[in-house]
């Protein structure tokens, strides 16, 4: 029977490695690393290893990079001298194929390689990312000469000659050394950020034969020479110990004493404890989908990638866009994290979604900078953001490489609705917990500081009688420095209402906290009449004769297009019709009124209006983010438009696995994957809460034949199981 935990690839051409490098990336929420082949030293950039929090500058730069760790995966293999790799001079591949095992969070490779002279050999790779000693990577290779018995020449160290695709060095030159004649070590610092790294890899092989140094100061190896006989098993395997001035002050240390772990422990040791980890990581965070494969299998996939990004053991870093897998978007943080991969984390893994909302708090100070630059009062947290919590993202894109123009990034000023979804995944995870504790000391102070800002940014119309906010981007990024975007001002009212229940709680059961945050955030009760007036007076943009809410305001003045004329297509619309054009245009980049109702569903308004807003911006939403189909899916299927449903869940499945949006070599799309988890769960099974706890409301589409998940409410455990129609819940 086929394992929807498998995700297979039979001999990959060259178009697809870069795809596929993402597809593979292996990793334990501390490092993270591409799926590059182990004879790859013809990569590029060899950046395939990266490590969370090490942003770093470079001189002339735009915006902070997280620095690429070396290169720790390269084996140079050789039989009688003929170089295994993708040169047919040398030899040819008879058969190959790359399992990535998602249950188990490893990746192996199979190659059945014919020498030019004439020998034929079956080389096994292995690779996992210690899950219980984070500091520790794992590469083993076994060789077996099936014909033949070459004499085998094998290197391996570490090489520093790592380089993002642009091609800039973000490291002081590389020390390196030897600690041990099978081992190495190199160690080095960022340039401007001065994060230093140190990782030591010993080779070591069950091959009669002595280790050789090869002391090339770049990529310092270790080398085996030896004959194989017919038929016989030979392993290498490479460990490697790995840390950062983040985590202590001596990383070179500490980085050979997480080798000298590793090999006390040995290669099965230390799978067999990686893998036990990870059959404790499924028992929480599995989902069953019977009766479709591609999906079930996406799912999995989809809540691995989160998995392996997750930091278990770090609450001052959280997820990059394209998680720990890629160089897209230089790994920095946007509402990617808190509104869709923090929900699935939150109700299966709890401690992971903390971290992630302590990043959030940690960066407070950067906050309440930002509102302080721009003339307002509390925080205002940055569209993206890195290590600092300071406003990262880059204010023009790179050069067109055909014509050369750049195009002004408006988000970083404009695109301020983040603030209150960071206030949105924090109530999630706070109702779901009950981690009072978090919402006394931390999540309370982010949800009020928030809501000051809001109710400085706000604005006054007089002459309407109302409450404003103008010149924002909403979750439509196609249309910039728009007036009233509904999704912004009503997340805006949200926050502010959320914040004085907050407040009530808070000075109900921790009055000395409460005391505390209203001296040092002024929150007294004229600060709290001035929230509940905006909440009272602030526009929402409806139209009463078509019962539907406007966009933004004047968004049905622009100029209609039908986007269906444009299928089939992976550019988006403004790829085609050019940005500046299609800010005139009706089309919209992804769900903004839509996104609304999945987060607020009753609360912006009854099924009714739901189904006339889906029914006007469905049809207009272009998906020129990978972040749409996931909340569309989740809205159609509660809207009970199933047939579409599936149809945008699926779309939103092959994001990754088919290189849906063409860009998949940039790094995985972390918000689809937690969208997928939230349609399924939120959408099709109507995962919600009620006084007496979770429930579901289910609306499957034909063919699912069982969909089973757990979630933690409060501390216990409950597993839901719809199938034939019927739902069952087990708790405990
Ligand atoms: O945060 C998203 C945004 O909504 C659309 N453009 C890409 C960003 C990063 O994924």
């Amino acid at each position: 029977m086929e394992d929807h935990f498998l995700i297979r690839e039979h001999l990959a051409g060259p178009d697809q490695a870069a795809v596929s490098e993402t597809l593979f990336t292996i990793g334990n929420g501390y490092v993270g690393v591409r799926g590059l082949l182990e004879e790859d030293d013809a990569h590029p950039t060899l950046d395939s290893t990266r490590v969370h929090g090490l942003f770093n500058f470079i001189e002339g730069g735009v915006s902070p990079d997280l620095a690429p760790a070396p290169h720790w995966l390269g084996l140079t293999i050789e039989f009688d001298g003929y170089r295994f790799g993708a040169d047919t001079s040398q030899g040819r591949v008879l058969g190959a194929e790359r399992i990535l095992n998602v249950r188990d969070a490893t990746l192996t490779r199979r190659v059945l390689w014919q020498t030019a002279g004439g020998s034929v050999i079956r080389l096994t790779f292995e690779r996992f990312a210690s899950a219980v000693d984070q500091h520790v990577l794992v590469l083993r290779l076994s060789v077996m000469a099936l014909h033949g018995e070459p004499q085998m020449h094998i290197s391996g160290g570490i090489d520093t000659r790592v380089s993002l695709a642009s091609g800039f060095q973000h490291w002081e030159p590389w020390e390196t050394g030897s600690p041990a004649p099978d081992a190495v070590w190199v160690r080095s610092r960022t340039l401007q950020s001065g994060y230093e790294l140190a990782m030591a890899a010993a080779l070591v092989t069950d091959l009669d034969a002595a280790p050789a140094l090869l002391a090339d100061g770049a990529h310092p190896q270790v080398a085996y020479s030896a004959q194989l006989a017919q038929g016989q098993t030979i392993t290498i395997t490479k460990l490697v110990g790995l840390s950062t001035s983040r985590e202590g002050g001596n990383p070179l240390a500490d980085a050979l004493a997480a080798l000298e772990r590793a090999r006390q422990a040995g290669y099965d040791a230390l799978y067999y404890a990686h893998r036990a980890h990870w059959e404790r990581v499924w028992e929480d965070s599995d989902v069953v989908l019977e009766g479709d494969p591609f999906l079930q299998r996406a799912l999995r996939f989809c809540l691995y990638h989160i998995l392996i990004a997750a930091p278990p053991h770090d609450n001052q870093v959280s997820i990059g866009a394209k998680t720990l897998s890629g160089a897209g978007y230089r790994a920095h943080v946007f509402w990617d994290t808190e509104l869709f991969m923090v929900q699935p984390l939150t109700l299966t893994q709890p401690h992971l979604a903390r971290n992630l909302l302590m990043y959030r708090y940690h960066r407070l100070p950067g906050a309440r900078a930002k509102a302080k630059a721009n003339g307002f009062e509390g925080a205002m947290f940055p569209w993206e953001s890195a290590d600092t919590g300071e406003e990262v993202t880059p204010q023009w894109t790179p050069p067109d490489p055909v014509t050369g123009k750049r195009i002004r990034i408006w988000t970083g000023e404009l695109e301020q609705h983040l603030t209150s979804d960071i206030a949105y995944a924090i109530m999630q995870y706070w109702h779901w917990t009950g981690d009072d504790a978090f919402m006394r000391d931390y999540g309370a102070e982010i949800v009020l500081d928030g809501a000051r800002f809001w109710a400085s940014r706000v604005e006054w119309n007089a002459a309407e009688n109302r409450y404003e906010i103008n010149h924002v981007i909403g979750p439509d990024e196609y249309h910039e420095d728009v007036n009233n975007n509904v999704f912004t001002n009503t997340m805006a009212r949200w926050h502010l209402d959320t914040a004085r229940q907050v407040w009530d709680w808070l000075s109900d059961r921790h009055p000395e906290q409460a005391a505390a945050l209203g001296r040092t955030l002024s929150i007294d009760t004229a600060a709290l009449d001035r929230w509940q007036t905006i909440i009272d007076r602030i526009y929402i943009p409806f139209d009463d004769e078509r019962q539907i809410h406007i966009q933004f305001d004047g968004f049905f003045d622009l100029e209609p297009v039908d986007v269906l004329e444009y299928q089939p297509r992976i550019v988006s619309l403004p790829g085609i019709l050019g940005h500046e054009e299609s800010a005139h245009l009706r089309v919209i980049k992804q769900a903004d009124v839509v996104m609304l109702m999945a987060l607020l569903g009753e609360q912006v308004a009854d099924q009714s209006v739901q189904r006339n807003n889906w029914e006007t911006y469905y049809p207009l939403a272009d998906h020129g983010s990978s972040l749409s189909p996931a909340m569309h899916a989740w809205v159609a299927a509660r809207l009970g438009r199933l047939d579409l449903a599936g149809e945008l869940f699926e779309h939103a499945a092959e994001i990754d696995l088919r290189d849906n949006k063409g860009n998949s070599r940039d790094g995985i799309h972390g918000a689809s994957c937690g969208g997928l988890w939230q349609a399924l769960v939120f959408g099709f099974a109507g995962l919600h809460l009620t006084p007496d706890g979770p429930m579901l409301d289910p609306h499957l589409p034909p063919g699912w034949e069982r969909v089973q998940f757990a979630v933690y409410y409060q501390g216990e455990r409950h597993t839901f199981k719809i199938e034939g129609g019927d739902v069952s819940i087990e708790r405990g």
